[in-house]
């Protein structure tokens, strides 16, 4: 730890060893969550086209982590992962996590522009990807991030071309593993499980470090606030690799609690819902978006979903209209999740009534968990007035990785997280989300940070200065529209980029510039307004609100 300690900042020592003698932080590897205790023949994952038993899965991870080791993956290496939701997403964050080397958790959606980000920030020595899916050839993207970036190896599940294959790197693995002693699993609970990916307020977005113990920890207390067990069947719609799907209580808890996963590569209500009856699906995670056009399919048509107990909404606010639908249609308990890839994570109970499930967003996972809601200045609001959220525990990190100047504003100095919601607490302790302090788009659950967009924004030419806000959306919630001012005086050559600087700036023009310069697809704005200039604030920023103003304008007269 002492080596990486200006990488992330550990808890005080005092906390730690309180969550030790507490027995929530254990000092295991997270591998162990495909212990021996689990049923070896008992269906662990099961994919689009493809399904592995614990036995089978342990082994896999085991071999390839030691194929891993073979070329050169060590522990405390960071290395970039990218996976659609297939098995060898599973078997490959098992290996990383046997060898302690250090996944992060790239996004299906992520293309050069983030992927660089992830591979410098990180300084990560390989990148583990597909080799294509959802029409994407990631060994393209592979090429065009090698030469970006410091990356020493690329590996392939399918089709490696000039790289490894995952195949072969277990198979050498195997052989290894045969003629030398088995890799033992590194049990050091202080040491980083993986880097997760923050929605983001900065121009580049902020990594965060989660130990082994912390990570572990909310995945075993998730698993039994989600009611999963043995003969539970979890459900993986939206990426695998998200916070949510991850550990809340998500893949990881599912495979805790010796449940059977669903890996599914569609989300279409009409692929989807069919896996339900098929598998006897009981849990599923979903965002606010997708639980209605799943809503909208199965009042159209005739679905089995009777094999549901427990549906999750979270990602981004449910409102009450759509979670009574939900239990209505479903007939199965709600969940609202109230998460942050950062920590804290609020559920409500499964033995919650509706006044809880229907309207509010749950409470803290752990008793262990502080959470607090101050004004502007950090005091304490009255009960049951909205406010800034903050929040430390066991589970949430006490700063992001590698970013010391920004954790002296993100968190307090005594080491409370400032999570950038607006919330208000009910009298029973649980949190209503009521809006949001950070300057960020939530689109449907996808987080994109204005900063980022707005810098990719300036890169182009043709734009001497943007500011992006949320706009209302009655599917997602909220989408992105991006102001921007065009640049008069800088000539640029023509041809670049499809715009000139006599035409207008119009949306699909920027869209295929952010995409070409690979920019993830949801991070695309979905509006574009050109302005002469940005209204003010009275300390001269520019006016987030005044902005938000004007669009809700144009949108009336439209
Ligand atoms: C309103 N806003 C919400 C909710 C998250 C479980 C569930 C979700 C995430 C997640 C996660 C919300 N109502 N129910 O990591 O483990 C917004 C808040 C929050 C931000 C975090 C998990 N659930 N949000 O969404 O890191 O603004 O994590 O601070 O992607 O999403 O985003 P993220």
């Amino acid at each position: 730890v002492s080596s990486s300690s200006n990488l992330f900042t550990p808890w005080p020592e005092a906390e730690a060893n309180r969550y030790r003698t507490l027995g929530l932080w254990l000092n295991k590897n997270m591998f162990h969550i495909l212990s021996d205790s689990r049923v070896a023949d008992k269906l662990a994952v099961i994919d689009d086209n493809k399904q592995l038993t614990y036995g089978q899965l342990k082994t896999n991870s085991l071999a390839l982590a030691q194929g891993l080791y073979q070329l050169g993956i060590r522990t405390g290496d960071n290395v970039v992962l990218q996976f659609p939701n297939r098995i060898e997403f599973v078997e490959t964050l098992f290996a990383l996590f046997a060898l302690g080397a250090v996944p992060v958790m790239a996004l299906p959606a992520h293309r050069e522009q983030e992927l660089k980000h992830f591979c410098t920030e990180s300084q990560a020595v390989a990148y583990i990807c597909a080799d294509h899916a959802g029409g994407f050839d990631y060994r393209a993207l592979a090429r065009n991030v090698c030469a970006l970036t410091q990356l020493k190896h690329v590996f392939v599940a399918g089709d490696g071309q000039e790289f490894y294959s995952l195949d072969d790197v277990k198979r050498a693995g195997e052989l290894g593993a045969k003629s030398k002693a088995s890799l033992p699993v590194v049990d050091n609970g202080q040491s980083l499980a993986l880097l997760q990916l923050s929605g983001g307020t900065t121009n580049l977005p902020k990594l965060i470090p989660r130990t082994h113990d912390d990570y572990f920890y909310s995945v075993r207390e998730s698993a039994a606030v989600t009611g999963l067990t043995n003969e539970s069947v979890y459900l993986c719609v939206l990426p695998a690799a998200h916070n949510f799907t991850l550990s809340s209580a998500g893949v990881l808890g599912a495979l805790y609690a010796g449940a059977t996963v669903i890996l599914s590569e569609q989300v279409a209500p009409d692929r989807v819902l069919p896996i339900i009856a098929k598998q006897r699906v009981t849990t599923v995670a979903l965002v606010p978006p997708l639980a209605n056009a799943w809503l909208q399919f199965a009042q159209k048509n005739r679905v089995d979903t009777n094999s549901l107990q427990v549906v999750q909404v979270g990602g981004a606010k449910l409102t009450s209209v759509l979670a009574k639908q939900i239990v209505a249609i479903f007939n199965c308990k709600l969940q609202q999740v109230f998460g942050m890839a950062e920590g804290l994570v609020n559920y409500t109970r499964l033995h919650d009534g509706p006044d809880k499930t229907l309207f509010t967003q749950g409470c803290p996972l752990s008793s262990e968990d502080e959470i607090k809601v101050v004004a502007n200045d950090d005091t304490p609001v009255v009960n049951g007035e909205v406010g800034h959220l903050l929040t430390r525990g066991p589970y949430t990190i006490r700063g992001y990785y590698n970013a010391s100047e920004h954790n002296a504003t993100a968190f307090t100095p005594d080491g409370f997280y400032r999570t950038g919601d607006l919330v208000r607490l009910t009298e029973e302790g649980y949190v209503v989300v009521e809006g949001r302090a950070k300057d960020q788009i939530n689109r449907g659950g996808e987080k994109i940070s204005a900063a980022e967009l707005e810098e990719l924004l300036v890169g182009h030419p043709g734009i001497s200065d943007a500011a992006v806000v949320a706009m209302k959306d009655s599917v997602l919630g909220e989408k992105t529209c991006a102001f921007v001012i065009k640049n008069k005086q800088q000539a640029y050559p023509q041809g670049v980029n499809a715009i000139s600087n006599q035409q207008a700036i119009t949306l699909p023009a920027l869209r295929r510039y952010l995409r070409e310069i690979g920019v993830a697809e949801y991070k695309l704005p979905d509006r574009v307004v050109c302005v002469e200039v940005f209204p003010t604030t009275k300390f001269g920023k520019v006016s987030k609100k005044a902005l938000r103003e004007t669009l809700e304008n144009i949108q009336q007269l439209a």
